[in-house]
């Protein structure tokens, strides 16, 4: 196999730095012990989990794995549909390995992951390939039209089972309800923010104050 063909990454994407990475992983954490302890949260419970489960413990539910990251462009080391494209435009190659800082909006919950939801700026949407957000076969309602960048966020967890590609998934399918006018069950006004219940175990805070995380755009080979 010639190297060209070997030479692109898994995925490109920012990654956050160690310093920040432990804070986003305990205001996570704090959110998560809170949220299990919530009436709403239980009183919703059975949309959360088809189990029949009175409490679940979502500091255990949920697997975190590996660095803490916001994918821009999965490329599959170059079997992933323009790949190539991606890795050859001129904002990737000029900001690769650049510092940005990432402003965490949001951080939502689903029986399936947990995640922040990344507010682009519009130099980091420079680096957004436009396809990502072209995902309705799998995600119907991102038919609506979402703006590029919707689907950027960090993976914080899953639950077992589940691959941590459903993050982003689950970040449009919210948004797509947002769009349509739905703006969710306000629930809480929390420390961190207000917390709102969008049906079917979603759940999403918005941040009081957006988490400022500072991070490198590079890429991973796994
Ligand atoms: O949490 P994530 O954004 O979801 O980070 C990981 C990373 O690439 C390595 O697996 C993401 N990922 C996996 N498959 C895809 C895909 N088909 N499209 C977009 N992102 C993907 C995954």
């Amino acid at each position: 196999v010639p190297l060209e063909e070997t030479s692109l990454p898994l995925f490109f994407g920012w990654f956050l730095l160690p310093g920040i990475q432990d804070k986003v992983r305990c205001t996570s954490m704090d959110f998560l012990k809170t949220l299990d302890t919530l009436e709403a949260f239980k009183k919703h419970l059975p949309d959360f989990t088809v189990e029949a489960e009175k409490e679940v413990d979502l500091e255990q539910y949920f697997q975190a794995n590996g660095v803490l990251h916001c994918t821009t462009k999965f490329c599959d080391y170059g079997k992933a549909e323009g790949a190539k494209e991606y890795a050859d435009k001129p904002a990737v190659k000029e900001l690769y390995g650049s510092a940005f800082e990432l402003s965490l909006s949001a951080l939502f919950v689903t029986p399936r992951t947990v995640g922040a939801r990344v507010s682009l700026s519009g130099d980091q949407l420079t680096l957004w390939p436009a396809d990502a957000e072209e995902v309705v076969s799998v995600v119907p309602a991102a038919a609506t039209t979402l703006p590029a960048g919707s689907r950027a966020h960090i993976t914080l967890g899953c639950a077992e089972g589940v691959e941590p590609q459903q993050t982003g998934f689950d970040l449009l399918e919210i948004l797509a309800l947002q769009q349509e006018g739905q703006e969710g069950e306000l629930v809480e006004e929390m420390e961190l923010g207000s917390l709102a219940y969008y049906g079917k175990g979603r759940w999403l805070l918005s941040l009081r104050e957006p988490i400022s995380a500072q991070a490198c755009f590079s890429s991973l080979y796994g």
